[in-house]
């Protein structure tokens, strides 16, 4: 057999098991009596076999390093519903248009103070707002931008700028073995267990075999919740039992070597929320990500913090924590809808060099944006 990451190794399903066995796990190690398997949508899904676009002249060629590119390259498609949702944000950014129709080389000092004012607003942060600022000053200076709709192209470059320079690719790194592990963690309510079921629905329309893992054992109801997203969009999920204490860290290994045995694609795992200051509850996290690990070595391939978007600057200091105890690979920021501040995006790339790959834009299935720098810009400065 080939290596492990060997695209052909996950051409067929008894591959799948075959990587099973490579790495020697036993699955009757795993703590099962805290654990239930609920299929959710009927038994076909448990088919075993090559679907949708994952099929390459017979073979699943590198379906999973292909995903990720695929759901993002759908993203600029989707400008107007990022352009609905971000309404707030923009009505904020509007006074831009205003300031550089009238820009003259005389009154710039003025106008670029009030362009920083008009930064914070929209929740940009002091020193992203500054460094923005600052570099459309030296061009200014320099000559190199004489007229306001220059200043604005500058504007917008320099914040796509922000976005991608230090940041790894904002596309889903899913590897190339299955089952890709997307760990979703983040504070109370930010929007982390939608979010699962938005990305559910985003696999599920590239015919990807999704198991999602109630990781969220703190929570009475939030299996349940977890249930009914599994139930709209046809995925498989792994449940603690009922009215049995189990650990979260329990729940995610047995979901990720069910991933493993049964052929999924990719494993969704939820996690309770929990403040960043906490500090048992963010050593459990750590223990989540370690068995999460040990079930499939090389797993999460994706640890993504859901931030609330309406929380704005108060963002940082939590995707800093988590990102201290877990590794942050992505973000994904929600609630972008309404009363956002679209702004702390720019922020908190700028401030931990990780990127953004989605942004929530409302409660639906379809709210869920594939997050790429100049569409979103484009959306803030039409
Ligand atoms: N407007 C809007 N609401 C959202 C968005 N994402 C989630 N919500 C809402 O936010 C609330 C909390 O969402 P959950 O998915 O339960 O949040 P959670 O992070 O799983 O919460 P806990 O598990 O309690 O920590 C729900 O009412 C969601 O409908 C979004 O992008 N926009
Ligand atoms: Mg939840």
């Amino acid at each position: 057999m080939a290596t492990m990451g060997s695209l052909s190794l996950a051409a067929t399903s008894s591959g799948a098991v075959g990587v099973a066995q490579q790495l020697q796990h036993d699955w009757r190690s795993c703590p099962a009596n805290a654990v239930r398997n609920v299929v959710v949508n009927g038994g076909g899904r448990q088919t075993r076999g090559v679907v949708g676009v994952r099929c390459e002249g017979g073979q699943k060629v590198g379906f999973l390093g292909r995903l990720g590119r695929v759901i993002k390259e759908k993203a600029k498609s989707d400008i107007q519903l990022l352009f609905s949702g971000f309404s707030k944000t923009r009505e904020n950014l509007a006074v831009v248009d205003e300031l550089l129709t009238y820009w003259n080389l005389d009154e710039s000092e003025d106008i670029l103070d009030e362009l920083e004012e008009a930064l914070l607003v929209s929740d940009f942060g002091p020193k992203t707002a500054m460094k923005i600022v600052d570099a459309l000053r030296k061009d200014i200076l320099a000559g190199r931008l004489k007229s306001g709709p220059q200043i604005k192209e500058a504007l917008k470059k320099n914040i796509v700028k922000l976005l991608t320079d230090k940041v790894s690719s904002t596309e889903l790194q899913l590897g190339t073995r299955r089952p890709a592990v997307l760990m979703i963690v983040g504070v109370n309510g930010g929007g982390k267990t939608t979010t699962i079921g938005k990305l559910a629905n985003r696999f599920n329309k590239e015919g990807v075999k999704v198991l999602m893992a109630a990781g969220d054992t703190f929570r009475a109801a939030a299996g349940e919740q977890l249930e009914v997203w599994a139930q709209r969009t046809g995925s498989e999920i792994v449940m603690p039992e009922a009215g049995v204490k189990a650990r979260p860290a329990a729940v995610l290994s047995q979901a990720v070597k069910r991933g493993i045995e049964e052929d999924f694609d990719v494993v969704l795992c939820d996690t309770s929320g929990r403040l960043h200051t906490n500090y048992n509850l963010m050593e459990e996290l750590r223990g989540c990500k370690r068995a999460v690990n040990k079930a499939l070595p090389n797993a999460p391939n994706e640890i993504l913090l859901v931030l609330d978007g309406t929380t704005g600057l108060n963002m940082l200091p939590q995707a800093r924590e988590f990102n201290q105890v877990v590794g942050v690979t992505g973000f994904i920021l929600t609630k972008l809808d309404g009363t956002a501040r679209g702004g702390c995006v720019v922020s908190v790339v700028d401030d931990l060099s990780i990127p953004v790959k989605f942004v929530g834009v409302g409660e639906g299935l379809n709210d869920l944006q594939p997050f790429d720098a100049e569409s979103f810009v484009n959306a803030l400065f039409p």
